[in-house]
């Protein structure tokens, strides 16, 4: 943890928050961006909110990320017949009538006299904490779970249908373009700046032998096969808060992400993370569960089926196995690299989350034909 309790209510007196924090604490989730919980008391109210510092190495445009998630959460906003608090994401405003706050040595500075390179700089926004809600980091074999993030992904792709894709700012240029991740993770094979490649001769190899499959949808898009839709792109279970008695998903956070992509990598994604039977860096049993996959597939295709093309309903379990290759080798590249771009516990875990992948990709590719069976029985 990072941030002390002056450093957030510095934070909180620029967005405009009165009062004192009472009680703070880190969260211990997500691979890129650094948030906290806090509960602020001004006299008569508590207010729950969710402080976040953005990994400006990953998003390099931040100012223009918060631009994508003010329309797409207002594009959502409009298309919800409920206005509970609990189940929308409503960013602070500072003063200058910003949705982010730009910090260089811990003091507001303007963002255009800044390079977010600048290790002296961070980008903070603050936002409704979701009482009584849950995420899953893992699906704990929970059929309810997958079926629940199935019906709220869906819904995020059916409520985000009639938004202009183009419209939107590429927050990661080339996030899911697997072709170009896996140009730049053979470019880094062969740099090999750190000598590490002789630990992982085994997965590149794997990699290399799949590298033609992992290019399928990229031709696809080519031939104007598939529908570039908004997406989001980081569809893990913990990317949705639940009502922690009755796993009613109640909002999808995390839109850094969100921008013009494929359905198929959003539905892959969430298979690839919780329809599994081990962790993401636990290469020991990993393997796809069936049972799980067809939940989240029936929750997914209940809202989305009636708007996805019959190519694209196609691509579904294409889709699981494409992401899954396509971020072991973004594993990888970082384990080669030296570790910069996703947090890591421990030295190897950027090696053991890439042969987990793999292992989980392996067994994906071994029981296509069992997940197609699936696509079409919903
Ligand atoms: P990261 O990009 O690091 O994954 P997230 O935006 O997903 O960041 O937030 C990290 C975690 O914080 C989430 O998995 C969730 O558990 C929790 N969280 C994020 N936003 C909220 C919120 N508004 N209310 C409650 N918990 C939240
Ligand atoms: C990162 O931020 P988080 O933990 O939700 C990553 C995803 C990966 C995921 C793997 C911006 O997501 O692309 O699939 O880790 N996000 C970014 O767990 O790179
Ligand atoms: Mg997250």
């Amino acid at each position: 943890m990072n941030a002390d309790k002056e450093k957030l209510s510095y934070i909180c007196s620029q967005f405009r928050i009165p009062g004192e924090i009472l009680v703070y604490r880190w969260i211990p989730s997500g691979h890129i961006n650094e948030a906290y919980y806090a509960a602020v008391y001004d006299g008569k109210e508590i207010y729950q909110l969710l402080i976040q510092r953005i990994n400006t190495y990953v998003f390099r445009d931040p100012v223009g990320m918060m631009g994508n998630i003010d329309r797409i959460t207002e594009h959502i906003r409009s298309q919800e017949r409920t206005m509970e608090k609990r189940r929308r994401l409503h960013f602070r405003h500072t003063a200058q009538r910003k949705n982010y706050l730009v910090l260089k040595n811990g003091v507001a500075a303007d963002e255009n006299t800044v390079d977010f390179q600048d290790p002296a700089v961070e980008f903070w926004r603050v936002y409704n904490f979701i009482e009584y809600s849950t995420s899953y980091e893992t699906a704990g074999g929970n059929p309810d779970v997958l079926k629940m993030s199935g019906k709220a992904f869906g819904k995020f792709l059916r409520q985000l249908q009639d938004f202009d894709a183009s419209s939107l700012m590429e927050s990661i240029p080339h996030f899911h373009d697997t072709r170009y991740r896996l140009d730049a993770f053979f470019r880094a094979v062969e740099e090999d700046p750190l000598g590490r490649v002789k630990d992982a001769e085994r997965e590149i190899e794997t990699i290399r032998a799949n590298r033609a499959f992992g290019c399928t949808l990229c031709e696809k898009i080519d031939r104007g096969e598939l529908p570039i839709r908004v997406t989001h792109n980081d569809t893990k279970t913990n990317n949705i808060l639940f009502d922690k008695d009755t796993l009613d998903p109640l909002v999808i956070i995390d839109l850094d992400t969100c921008m013009p992509g494929l359905a198929c990598y959003d539905f892959g994604d969430t298979v690839r993370f919780a329809a599994c039977t081990a962790e993401e860096d636990q290469p020991e049993g990993m393997a796809l569960d069936l049972d799980l996959m067809r939940a989240y597939t029936e929750g997914y295709m209940s809202e989305a089926k009636d708007i996805l093309t019959e190519a694209e309903i196609a691509s579904l379990p294409v889709g699981a196995a494409v992401i899954t290759l396509e971020l072991a080798s973004r594993f990888l590249l970082d384990y080669l690299i030296g570790d910069k771009y996703f947090r890591i516990d421990y030295p190897e875990q950027n090696l053991r989350r890439a042969q987990a992948q793999l292992a989980l990709f392996a067994d994906m590719m071994a029981h296509m034909d069992e997940m197609k069976a699936i696509v079409k029985d919903c």
